[in-house]
């Protein structure tokens, strides 16, 4: 009956709902849910007012003058794009496609990697899915919007309380006409360890049906092997499938020739011979100098035959001039961030290689007056996260030391100031290096990128120096995640994992070379839909609570207990991904107002009157008005 309800609702047939349906629909059932999805928003509300968000505590705090930032107009109806190219004629004509421009293609980075590297992942769906009519209209000739994928999917449930699939599912249906774009990271998921193949395939599937159109796929050791249930499954979901490239090292430095052009020529043919429709060429941490892109560029195009889309990031500062290096050795696609999201860790400036490219052969016809107008709402936006702004102040060509990627660096010093290390980040930068020789020089990128780093602020911690950590005779106890990816679970690097090393982690225990996947049972979904639907039920249920479908059960596959968690508090402070960024991380002042619309048309009007004195029993009384009327809720008083 459940289903037949669903499928007879009216906006299940027109297909106009874009919010996440049993989620947000309570006529579905026929009783009336205790705690109605007001009361626990206004719960929300009340507990951040009175006890604060615990991830902005002590942290820069925005101005309190900040208005609310406002969307650039959506000029005219959506022109066909890229989309309207892949669903006409699929994959392998949008590479043709792509193939055939003089011009330079865009992805625009702002909505993954851009707050991603540089506002640790944070920024809230609303903020994106209120600019994405204006990209639709105002710059339809985007070759993509990067907007899912990466850290995006664990962060949105864990730290913004939402819901990553409908973030998706919102911005699709407010971009018909472009590409979207994710980040995979191959038999890793979105997660950090190998899973089984089943549970990527599935996972591959549901984001392409959710709306994701071009998945970028990469191994974090840059192993093929490791690549190709992931590639099969975009390739047989008909999106476009972009098979990666990790760039790493210096390929001009003749001392450091383990990476050289014949390893990426290499890589290359067997990404395209494993059926990549277009070749990504991500140089994660920023390390590919204008003269060598020139080159490598110039050697993939030449030697691999498919177009290539290139992916950078601006820590050393200049990174603009490897993308036009790149434009000139004919690079098909580059990535960059809208100007207020560009720079730093983040991709180089969108607006700025626009300008540089016009009037020339490669000019990328994008409207710059409408990359400004989106640009300024980006920077109001930006303004609200300022809790969570990274500080790196100025380029730092101290990147070539390290090799650090540009999504990582934030999320580093956050962990070395939480282990009191921050003033010695110097160290931190020098230890990683030295770490990543000692694993011999291995591709840098999520997650081996994470396992350089625990090993890296151990040895600060610790005090012990790579010659130390190397000794047969000191004892050193490494990391779990170091005595896994020597174990093989990440899969190989190329050349190995050097036998010194090896023997010492794995204390003689024999590595295995085999892809992880191979050895992984693939997991009986449907038992795992039990599992979790038994983890969630708490006796007398709402049936809101409990509800589960295709893409819950696709977000506990990857992270159960995540998911979980961001249930149980879903349960108790209803659909909060509707609330102003401010309300969210702030809470509210007496007197002010906001609203939120909870579905399509549903919006609650609040108002906090006032926050009453905490009572004996330790409970403060806020008091409100939600459409008018008055409403009290009460919240412990934890500060
Ligand atoms: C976290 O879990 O640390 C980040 C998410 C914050 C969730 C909010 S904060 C106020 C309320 N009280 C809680 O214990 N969780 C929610
Ligand atoms: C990620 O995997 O999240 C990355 O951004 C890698 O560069
Ligand atoms: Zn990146």
């Amino acid at each position: 009956a459940f289903v037949e309800n669903l499928l007879k609702h009216p906006s299940f047939l027109d297909y106009s709902y874009t919010t996440k349906f049993i989620d947000t629909t309570p006529d579905l059932f026929n009783f009336k849910p205790r705690r109605d999805r007001a009361t626990k928003i206004l719960t929300y509300i009340a507990d951040i007012t009175v006890n604060g968000h615990p991830e902005t505590a002590g942290r820069v705090r925005p101005s309190a003058e900040l208005k609310d930032p406002k969307a650039p107009e959506p000029k005219g109806a959506p022109q066909p794009g890229t989309r309207t190219l892949l669903e006409e004629k699929g994959p392998q004509a949008v590479a043709d496609w792509m193939a055939a421009q003089t011009r330079v293609l865009m992805t625009d980075t702002t909505m993954r990697d851009g707050h991603q590297s540089l506002l640790a992942t944070r920024m809230r769906s609303i903020d994106m899915i209120k600019v994405t009519p204006a990209y639709a209209a105002n710059l339809g000739g985007l070759f993509s919007v990067e907007c899912w994928g990466g850290a995006t999917f664990d962060v949105a449930y864990r730290f913004l309380q939402e819901c990553p699939w409908q973030r998706l599912r919102d911005i699709r249906a407010r971009l018909p006409n472009v590409m979207t774009q994710m980040l995979l990271r191959a038999s890793n998921g979105v997660g950090y360890t190998n899973y089984p193949d089943n549970v990527v395939q599935e996972f591959v599937r549901q984001a392409a049906e959710t709306g994701v159109d071009v998945f970028r796929v990469f191994d974090s050791l840059n192993w093929v092997e490791n690549m190709r249930v992931a590639m099969d499954a975009v390739i047989e979901a008909n999106k476009v499938c972009e098979g990666t490239i990790c760039y790493t090292g210096d390929l001009l430095d003749p001392d450091r020739s383990k990476y050289d052009l014949n390893y990426y020529v290499g890589m290359g043919r067997a990404l395209r011979d494993a059926g990549a429709h277009v070749l990504g060429l991500k140089d994660m941490a920023g390390l590919l100098k204008p003269a060598a892109a020139r080159v490598l560029v110039k050697a993939l195009k030449e030697e691999v035959g498919l177009p290539i889309h290139f992916h950078t990031h601006d820590t050393s500062g200049i990174a603009g001039a490897t993308v036009l290096a790149a434009c000139d050795a004919g690079v098909d696609a580059v990535d960059a961030a809208m100007d207020a999201f560009s720079g730093g860790t983040s991709q180089p400036c969108l607006g700025s290689i626009v300008e540089a490219l016009k009037h020339t052969d490669r000019d990328t016809g994008l409207d710059i007056a409408a990359i400004r107008e989106i640009s300024d709402y980006w920077g109001h936006v930006r303004q609200q996260y300022s809790a969570f702004e990274s500080g790196l102040p100025s380029p730092a060509s101290e990147v070539y030391l390290h090799e650090m990627p540009g999504g990582q660096f934030t999320n580093l010093k956050a962990q070395a100031r939480s282990m009191g290390l921050e003033e010695r980040w110097s160290e931190v930068a020098q230890a990683y290096a030295d770490a990543n020789r000692m694993f011999g020089d291995i591709v840098k990128v999520t997650p081996s990128s994470k396992v350089v780093g625990d090993m890296a602020l151990m040895m600060v911690a610790q005090g012990l120096t790579r010659e130390e950590v190397e000794d047969p005779e000191v004892e050193v106890s490494f990391p779990d995640s170091v005595v896994d990816m020597l174990k093989g679970n990440l899969g190989q690097p190329h050349g190995g994992w050097p036998e010194p090393i090896l023997k010492k982690v794995l204390k003689g225990e024999a590595p295995s070379t085999e892809r992880p996947g191979a050895h992984l049972p693939p997991v009986d979904i449907a038992a795992a839909r039990e599992k979790l639907l038994s983890e969630i039920k708490q006796g007398d249920d709402d049936p809101l609570d409990t509800a589960v479908d295709a893409e819950d059960l696709n977000g506990y596959l990857m992270y159960p207990k995540v998911f979980t968690d961001y249930r149980a508090r879903h349960r108790i402070y209803g659909p909060v991904r509707t609330l102003p960024t401010r309300t969210f991380f702030y809470g509210m002042e007496p007197g002010e107002e906001i609203s939120a619309e909870i579905d399509p048309g549903k919006t609650l009007e609040i108002r906090l009157s006032a926050v009453g004195e905490t009572s004996d029993d330790g409970d403060a009384k806020v008091f409100f008005e939600l459409n008018g009327q008055p409403r009290v809720i009460r919240v412990a008083n934890r500060a």
